[in-house]
C-alpha cells in the first residue's frame, strides 16, 4: 500500500455523488416464479470527498425503470449532508427523519442504502483497511453458495446447469421452484439433487409463489428430498402464515431479501416467521442497517446469510457472528476491474482498502443505460 495516501477518517468531507446506470448481461438467465431476469439493471454510486477519496457502491434495480428514481433520491440525500464530515450512522438517522414523509421503504430505502454503502467504502479507503477490518474483524474467506441461474427449466437442463455451477469448488447451489404442480417441483428437485455430490447442499426458493396450503403440502414433500432451506414459500410479509409453515416443517424456512430495514427483520424473528434470515444490504439499510440487523439476529441466535451484492455482503458476513452463507452471483463480472473468483467454495476478501469495488471504465461505458 506504499502508493496509498492515508487520510484521517474524521477529516473526510462529502463533496457530492455521481450515479451511473448500467444494464449488464447475465451469464446464466434467471427464471423465477415472479419474473425472468436476463440482464441486470444496476445503479453504480460514487461518493466524492474533499480529500479526493471516492467511495463506491451499487444496487440492483430489479427493473430498468428503477435506476433513475433511485439515482434522484441518492442525489437528494447527498445534498442534505453535503459539505459535512462523513459519518454514515449519524447520516442514516438524519436522512430517515428527512425522508419520513415520503416513507423510508422500497426505492427510497434502496437509495439510502446505496449512499450508506459508498460512505462506508470511502471511510475504509481513508483508513487504508478492508471494510471488514473497519467493522472489527480480520478479513476472512466467506463460504458461498452459487445462486447463478437454476431458474425454472426442465429437470434435465436444471441438473446440467447445477453441475456447471459447482465451478470454483462451490459446496451449495440454489434452485428456483414454483412450477404449476408439486410433481414438477419434485421432478426438478430430484434431478438436481441426484446430479449433485451428497456433500453439496441444495437450497430452494419459491419467490413467494405459493398459497399457505400449497406451501405446507410442498414443504412437507420436500422435507425428504435433501434440501437445506425453503425460501420465501409464500408472501414474505404474511408473518402468521410463514410462522405456521415454519412451525409445521422440519425444513428450515428462510426469509429476508424483502426485509425493508432492520425492523422488518426484528418483526419476522419476533413472529417466529422464519428459522434463517438473509437480508439484502440494499434493502436493510446498507452497512449501517446490516450491522443493526446482525445484532438483532445474534441476540436471537438466528443464522444470517446474504442476498445478492456479494462484494459488500462478504465483509458484512465476516463481521456477523451468526454468519451462515454468502449468496454468490457473478453479475458485476461484466464491469468489474477484476472479477472475483470463488476459491474452494469461498469468497476471498482481498486486503484492498474498502469493499474492493472497482469498475472498468470502458466496460461501464459499453453497458451504460440512458
Ligand atoms: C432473487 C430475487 C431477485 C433477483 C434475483 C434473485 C432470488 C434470490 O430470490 O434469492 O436470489
Ligand atoms: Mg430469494
Amino acid at each position: 500500500m506504499a502508493d496509498t495516501v492515508l487520510h484521517r477518517i474524521s477529516d473526510l468531507r462529502l463533496r457530492g455523488v455521481t450515479c451511473t446506470a448500467v444494464e449488464v448481461p447475465l451469464r446464466y438467465v434467471l427464471g423465477t416464479s415472479a419474473a425472468t431476469v436476463k440482464a441486470a439493471p444496476l445503479l453504480l454510486v460514487e461518493v466524492h470527498t474533499e480529500q479526493g477519496i471516492t467511495g463506491r457502491s451499487y444496487v440492483f434495480c430489479y427493473r430498468r425503470s428503477g435506476a433513475k428514481p433511485i439515482a434522484a433520491i441518492v442525489e437528494d440525500a447527498a445534498e442534505v449532508v453535503r459539505g459535512e464530515r462523513v459519518a454514515p450512522v449519524a447520516f442514516a438517522g438524519r436522512l430517515q427523519r428527512r425522508f419520513a414523509l415520503i416513507g423510508v421503504t422500497g426505492i427510497v430505502r434502496m437509495a439510502l442504502s446505496a449512499f450508506d454503502m459508498a460512505l462506508w467504502d470511502a471511510m475504509a479507503i481513508a483508513a487504508g483497511v478492508p471494510l471488514a477490518t473497519l467493522l472489527g474483524v480480520a478479513p476472512r474467506p466467506v463460504r458461498a453458495y452459487n445462486s447463478c441461474g437454476l431458474g425454472l427449466m426442465s429437470p434435465q437442463a436444471a441438473a446440467d446447469e447445477a453441475e456447471a455451477l459447482l465451478e470454483g469448488g462451490m459446496q451449495a447451489v440454489k434452485l428456483r421452484l414454483g412450477y404449476a404442480t408439486l410433481e414438477e417441483d419434485l421432478a426438478v428437485t430430484r434431478a438436481v439433487r441426484s446430479r449433485l455430490p451428497d456433500t453439496v447442499q441444495l437450497m430452494v426458493d419459491y419467490n413467494q409463489a405459493l398459497s399457505r396450503f400449497e406451501a405446507l403440502e410442498r414443504g412437507r414433500a420436500l422435507q425428504s428430498e435433501g434440501v437445506s432451506w425453503l425460501e420465501e414459500p409464500i408472501r414474505h410479509d404474511d408473518l402468521p402464515g410463514n410462522a405456521d409453515i415454519a412451525r409445521s416443517l422440519t425444513l428450515p424456512l428462510q426469509l429476508g431479501e424483502n426485509f425493508d430495514g432492520p425492523k422488518d427483520l426484528l418483526r419476522a424473528i419476533q413472529a417466529e416467521a422464519c428459522d434463517l434470515v438473509m437480508p439484502d444490504v440494499a434493502r436493510i439499510g446498507g452497512v449501517t442497517g446490516w450491522m443493526q440487523a446482525a445484532g438483532v439476529a445474534e441476540a436471537h441466535g438466528i443464522p444470517v446469510s446474504s442476498h445478492l451484492m456479494p462484494e459488500v455482503s462478504a465483509h458484512l458476513l465476516a463481521a456477523t457472528s451468526t454468519c451462515h452463507w454468502l449468496e454468490y452471483v457473478d453479475w458485476t463480472d461484466a464491469i468489474a476491474a477484476e472479477p472475483v473468483k470463488i476459491v474452494d467454495g469461498h469468497w476471498p476478501i482481498s486486503d484492498r482498502p474498502g469493499t474492493g469495488l472497482a469498475w472498468d471504465a470502458e466496460k461501464v461505458a459499453r453497458y451504460r443505460m440512458d
